[in-house]
């Protein structure tokens, strides 16, 4: 059923050692970790709906969804449109509450069970994060690193709970859960003491992490900021604190980068094989930042580009958990996610597509002339052949022609809310 123009690619391809049969396959095993807050922007389930703590959303383009039921038909309808191997990102604010409510220091899994039947019906396994924003005992910006005992302890059993319905997923979808522990905690303007917080973040994450769990199943994180929006001027959670305290805990715990969270020169792509000279497995958010916003959407830029490279070439596909993290609010949710899946569909399409080993030679011989040419030469491959191969095989559009699909579901679904 393939095309010519793929048979044609496929040449292409070859004269330069590259098999895109085997790209084809190796992509469609990959798991990418889809986020379910892009569909309510970061609403979720258990609070007002009010996004505080660090991170906001901007736009309020109608139809978003208000219901776990809206969320999960939102979310298949973004899955039929992307091809590639799926894993479910939920945060703990999308508890599903079916015999009364529970604060989040006493979630329990059976809170959780409508999204391990999604997950498992759809051949999906589940990655988690405990919640700690839009909450009340979220006290003066801070969680796991405010001064007050009480304040802390709140959010360790938060913590802790969300280590054990990390390990219910697991063993429920037979798939380890990568638990990521992100909070904004930090301050506004100039801190009068730095230390103290982090000491006290530290702590609070150790205590967290001495839940029993089996760490082949659960893989808690710690995600680094280097600014969040209302506090501007100090992060409890540094690259450096976040790096130090995986590399302190490395029997339980990985670091995470999100590529929106650095400052604007630097580069996720540059750290991940500085990351991996040190640690068995490591975590990634991608995002898109522009300017002050971490959170765009995903789109297939350079760095976006680079990151999958930088995976592939690495040979680190299976010590790399890949998660999907932005939300825009000010265009048609179901779009936005599904053009952030695809875009990063096709950076791992290329990057596999690519002769990481005839230019890492030309490297190794000192022949930098050449490494230049050749680096500008394989941009101009047919990748559009092989992406439209792939998509064909996996029964989606390699075209823009899912976007008539959406529109049919704004006017006949979104735009009935
Ligand atoms: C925020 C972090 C964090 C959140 C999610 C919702 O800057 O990137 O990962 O986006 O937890
Ligand atoms: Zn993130």
């Amino acid at each position: 059923m393939s095309t010519k123009a793929f048979e044609l690619a496929k040449e292409s391809f070859a004269a330069f050692g590259v098999d895109v049969e085997a790209a084809i396959e190796k992509l469609s095993n990959i798991p990418v970790s889809l986020h379910c807050w892009q569909g309510d922007d970061v609403g979720g389930f258990d609070n007002d709906g009010a996004l505080t703590g660090g991170i906001q959303t901007t736009g309020n383009y109608p139809g978003k969804a208000t219901t776990p039921e809206q969320l999960m038909a939102d979310m298949d309808k973004v899955l039929s449109l992307c091809p590639g191997k799926k894993k479910l990102n939920v945060h703990a604010c999308y508890a599903i509450f079916e015999d009364g409510f529970a604060d989040r220091d006493k979630l329990e899994p059976k809170h959780f069970k409508k999204w391990v039947e999604f997950a498992k019906e759809r051949g999906m396994g589940i990655d988690f994060n405990p919640t700690f924003f839009s909450h009340p005992m979220q006290k003066d910006g801070l969680t796991l690193s405010h001064p007050d005992k009480e304040v802390r302890n709140f959010w360790i059993a938060h913590g802790k709970a969300c280590i054990r319905i990390s390990q219910y997923f697991a063993e429920e979808t037979g798939i380890p859960c990568v638990m990521n522990i992100w909070t904004g905690d930090g301050f506004k303007d100039i801190p009068a003491d730095r230390m103290g917080p982090r000491m006290r973040y530290r702590d609070s994450i150790e205590q967290i992490l001495s839940e029993p769990f089996d760490f082949n199943k659960v893989k808690p994180c710690v995600e680094s900021k280097v600014f969040g929006i209302g506090v501007e001027a100090y992060t409890a959670g540094s690259a450096e604190f976040a790096l130090s305290i995986a590399a302190m805990n490395k029997d339980r715990c990985l670091p995470l980068m999100d590529n929106g969270h650095y400052h604007p020169t630097e580069v996720v792509s540059d750290k991940i094989p500085a990351l991996l000279c040190f640690f068995d497995e490591i975590a990634l958010h991608v995002t898109r930042p522009i300017r002050w916003d971490s959170d765009h959407v995903v789109l297939l830029d350079d760095e976006t580009k680079e990151i999958a490279k930088e995976i592939v070439r690495c040979d680190a596909l299976d010590r790399t958990y890949i998660a999907l993290d932005y939300f825009d609010a000010s265009i048609n949710r179901i779009s936005a996610w599904t053009v952030g899946f695809r875009s990063f569909q096709k950076a791992l399409l290329m990057a596999l597509c690519t002769p990481n080993a005839l230019l890492a030679k030309l490297q190794d011989e000192s022949n930098f002339t050449e490494l230049m040419v050749m680096q500008e030469e394989v941009k101009m491959l047919p990748y559009g052949a092989v992406w439209a191969e792939y998509c064909a095989r996996a029964g989606v559009a390699a075209d823009a022609s899912w976007f008539d699909e959406v529109k049919a579901y704004e006017r006949d679904v979104l735009s009935k809310r």
